[in-house]
């Protein structure tokens, strides 16, 4: 299982999950392994077969090691638990029952058709490598992180306008690692045009990284026909609503499983308030302003006992982190 877990960090998140799969012989010889690269493209299972046949291996009598439960469907591909019956693989070991309705249901076809069928090996680092996914698929709505580059007294901005930059180079560099890895990054009207981002992926050398999120705009005022989140690969949305629930619909209709909301206040806020927010991630520069665009807008909370809780979150990194002349603060909501 740590094979199969290892080849799936080699595929890109997106709106499938990671998923990896091993195949081995009855003496428990590693013959194949393959992996999912993303949607529309041959499931881990399908692929680890395809690698088998290309050596010449016979499949009848193996086993297959896979970190999810094997489809049941056909969506763009699959089944997969069609494709192992006919592999004639005699046994599967998988981690984690796949929760998505129209796939699930895989193992009971296998049990059906003879195949010895196991589960709940490694569960815990299944669920945590597609951890934003899972949670995407049980919410009908994309995992949703919030990231808020800040001075120690809560601004994003000075009394001018001016916000470049806040924070460090390094929590600059950490922020555009993190664009990699998610699907969109959506930031409101309002942000566009006053501080004309680019919502890229960039190295620290200034260069496009190969994995770019879509850029999402939400909010009722245009996006002017010049603005630079228009331009490069053209994986842009425009989202007419200031209803965040209508947003994160039509971002998780277009495949975005994992969204982080960028900016600026009145975004940020309507989110909050909402509890939409499953992940807070707060650069904090040891610089005061007095004065300046507040992070934060009025979240409807007038007294204590409504005020919002949140976890320190020690995944991936910690709960706190220096990162140059920051502090790298990483919060989890408590509503789940
Ligand atoms: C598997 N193996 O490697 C993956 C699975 O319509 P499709 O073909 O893109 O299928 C997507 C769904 O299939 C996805 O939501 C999830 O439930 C499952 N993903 N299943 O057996 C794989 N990636
Ligand atoms: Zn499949």
């Amino acid at each position: 299982m740590d094979a199969a877990l290892a080849a799936a960090l080699a595929g890109p998140r997106g709106a499938n999950p990671l998923v990896g799969a091993v195949i081995l012989s009855p003496e428990g010889e590693r013959l194949a392994t393959g992996y999912h690269r993303g949607a529309g493209t041959a499931h881990a299972e399908a692929d680890a077969i395809l690698e088998a046949r290309r050596q010449g291996i016979d499949t009848s009598g193996t086993t297959m090691v896979v970190t999810l439960e094997p489809c049941n469907h056909v969506g763009r591909t699959g089944p997969c638990a069609q494709a192992i019956i006919e592999a004639g693989i005699a046994k599967v070991i998988y981690a984690v029952d796949d929760p998505h309705d129209p796939a699930a249901g895989g193992a009971r076809t296998l049990r059906e058709a003879g195949v010895e069928v196991r589960s709940g090996l490694a569960l815990a680092e299944s669920l945590d490598l597609n951890r934003e996914w899972f949670d995407a698929v049980a919410s009908k709505r994309p995992f949703v992180t919030l990231h808020i580059a800040q001075t120690l007294d809560s601004r994003i901005a000075a009394a001018d306008g001016s916000s470049q930059w806040i924070s460090s180079p390094e929590s600059l560099a950490d922020n555009h690692g993190l664009r990699r890895l998610i699907d969109a990054i959506l930031v409101g009207t309002g942000t566009v045009l006053i501080d004309d981002p680019r919502l890229t992926a960039r190295t620290p050398d200034g260069e496009l990284s190969e994995r770019q999120p879509l850029r999402a705009v939400m909010g009722l005022r245009d996006v002017p026909e010049d603005a630079a989140v228009r331009a490069a690969d053209g994986r842009f949305v425009h989202l007419p609503t200031r209803d965040p629930v209508e947003a994160l619909s039509r971002l998780f209709d277009e495949g975005v499983r994992h969204v982080m909301v960028e900016g600026g206040s009145s975004i940020l806020s309507t989110f909050l308030a909402a509890e939409l927010v499953d992940e807070l991630i707060i650069y904090l520069a040891p610089t005061l302003l007095g004065s300046g665009t507040p992070a934060l807008n009025d979240l409807g909370i007038t007294t204590l006992a409504d005020a919002q809780h949140w976890s320190w979150d020690e995944a991936g990194g910690g709960a706190v982190q220096t990162l140059g002349n920051d502090l790298r603060l990483h919060l989890r909501s408590t509503r789940t």
